[in-house]
């Protein structure tokens, strides 16, 4: 039987039969919203954090300015997921008690490929106050330094957008989010000039500062931007934030159990562990959502928290995806099931992970691995190894290599972290080759330095080769003859193991 599709209709008939136990609405109500916050990147894993907040924030203050405006970069797909559904979706909490609940704080989705005015429109609004993003490592286009790749096509062609904007709207997309965030910040700028706050939601360590570097650094590749500088200096401000819920990928089975619960299709719906967590810098221009009243944590300085989560949680994610996938391990669950593979992950955070961090206040580390692993656990996210080993080059940097290049400096060898390490090699080696099977499906090398990886990984010493890859691992990691030296170890030893043939 086809169920009715989720849509402010719909759902309004669902109310009035009674709804479920485990079932629930919007915090506030949809219609009334205004926007007052654009988000670039609306993928599942926003539509699961900020957008909850968000809606829950506007709720606790009665606020209806607090509607989000939802843009999505990479395919339409999403507009057409939401955009029929009214920009209702569901969030389905996974966990021992399922339940599901319909967003409604997303109250326009637009893909700039055909909306883009719309986009930049609402970018200098001046009731717009907050810029979030959630683009994944590889969309901040980083180079080897860090800074702004100004010579990546894509980035080239937004800096000619933004040379553009200065005098007249030409009507082309952006491709980049950078790109669109420096072409509406010289639009505000040239329109209501009013203050912005931009804040990215990025698994990248201070991703505040690493956004207003690279904000700048597109500006300065702008002919006559000094203003736009100037402004941007003064009146907008980045906080760093660090954010955590596992969001995997929705899969049929997530689809049917909302589908049951709700007795309507929907084709937006996401899918979230229990836990939330949201750190965020209090360092605002301007009004804000008051998300504090949410389950979000102010703090004057968010980095001790993004260090012990990139360093705890997505090292050992990392980790356990690459180990586990070569084991053939479809999920992450399963993978930390493996007793070997829990104990390489325990290692990781014990020998190398813990003496490089120091506890944020009120954490004890110790128990925040346990509470990470026991996270990993729940089979019912059913997050895949593919899925978190996607994207191995933007994500080594910041959640293993950092850890290699401390306990370098401190002296020791970071054997963890090059077992760990070895399971990218391995892994890159295997995929590359067209060699790994998981879950009955080849497994592609997914990675935007998929090529080179695969060049690399290719030759006679992989190790060597990878690890001279500038963009991926820093100088003194990638010099240190003693952690090669750890790798190739650990890869041998990986290779003998039957298990991972
Ligand atoms: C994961 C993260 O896909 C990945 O690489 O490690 O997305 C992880 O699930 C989140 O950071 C949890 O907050």
């Amino acid at each position: 039987m086809t169920l009715p599709r989720l849509s402010a209709a719909t759902w309004e008939a669902r109310v009035a039969r009674g709804l479920p136990e485990h079932v629930r609405g919007p915090a506030v109500d949809p219609a009334a919203l205004t926007v007052g916050q654009v988000h670039l990147g609306v993928g599942a894993f926003h539509r699961a954090h900020q957008a909850v907040c968000t809606e829950d924030a506007a709720a606790a203050t009665g606020e209806t300015r607090w509607g989000v405006l939802g843009v999505t970069q990479r395919s339409p797909r999403v507009v057409e997921q939401l955009a029929p559904q009214d920009g209702l979706y569901g969030v389905l909490t996974t966990g021992p008690d399922p339940s599901l609940r319909v967003v409604g704080s997303l109250r326009d989705v637009a893909f700039p490929g055909r909306d883009t005015p719309r986009v930049l429109d609402a970018l200098a609004a001046p009731t717009t106050h907050v810029v979030t993003l959630t683009v994944t490592e590889k969309g901040y286009h980083r180079g080897a330094d860090g800074g702004l790749r100004t010579t990546a096509p894509d980035v080239v062609a937004d800096l000619a957008g933004a040379a553009v904007e200065l005098q007249h709207d030409d009507g082309t997309a952006s491709r980049t989010a950078v790109g669109l965030l420096v072409r509406g910040l010289v639009r505000r700028h040239r329109t209501s000039g009013a203050p912005l706050t931009v804040v990215p939601c990025d698994n990248l360590a201070g991703n505040g500062a690493v956004l207003r570097r690279l904000v700048e650094q597109a500006l300065a590749a702008v002919p006559r931007t000094d203003e736009v500088a100037a402004w941007v200096a003064s009146s907008v401000r980045f906080p760093s934030t660090t954010v955590d819920r596992i969001v995997p990928a929705t899969a049929p089975e997530h689809r049917a159990a909302a589908a049951a619960l709700l007795g309507l299709e929907d084709e937006g719906l996401v899918v979230g562990e229990p836990f939330f967590q949201w750190v965020v810098e209090d360092d605002f221009a301007g009004p804000r959502p008051a998300w504090e009243l949410a389950g979000a944590t102010f703090t004057h300085d968010a980095a001790p928290f993004e260090r012990a989560k990139l360093r705890v949680l997505n090292a050992t994610h990392s980790a356990l995806a690459y180990h586990g996938a070569l084991r053939g391990y479809a999920t992450i669950a399963q993978a930390v099931a493996d007793p070997d593979l829990e104990a390489m992950a325990r290692a990781l955070v014990d020998e190398d992970v813990l003496p490089t961090l120091t506890a944020p206040d009120g954490l004890s580390l110790d128990a925040y691995r346990d509470d990470v692993l026991q996270r990993f656990a729940d089979p019912g996210t059913g997050h895949t190894t593919v899925q978190v080993a996607t994207d191995g080059s933007q994500k080594l940097p910041q959640r293993l290599l950092g850890t290699a290049a401390d306990r370098l400096a401190a002296g020791a060898v970071p054997h963890a972290v090059a077992r760990a390490v070895a399971g990218w090699v391995a892994y890159v080696r295997a995929t590359a080759a067209g060699d790994l099977v998981v879950d009955g499906r080849r497994v592609p090398l997914d990675d935007p330095l998929a090529r080179r990886l695969a060049e690399a990984a290719a030759g006679p010493d992989p190790v060597d080769r990878l690890l001279a890859l500038r963009e991926v691992f820093p100088e003194p990691v990638a010099t240190s003859t003693a952690f090669r030296d750890a790798v190739r170890a650990a890869l041998r030893e990986l290779t003998l193991t039957p298990a991972a043939r």
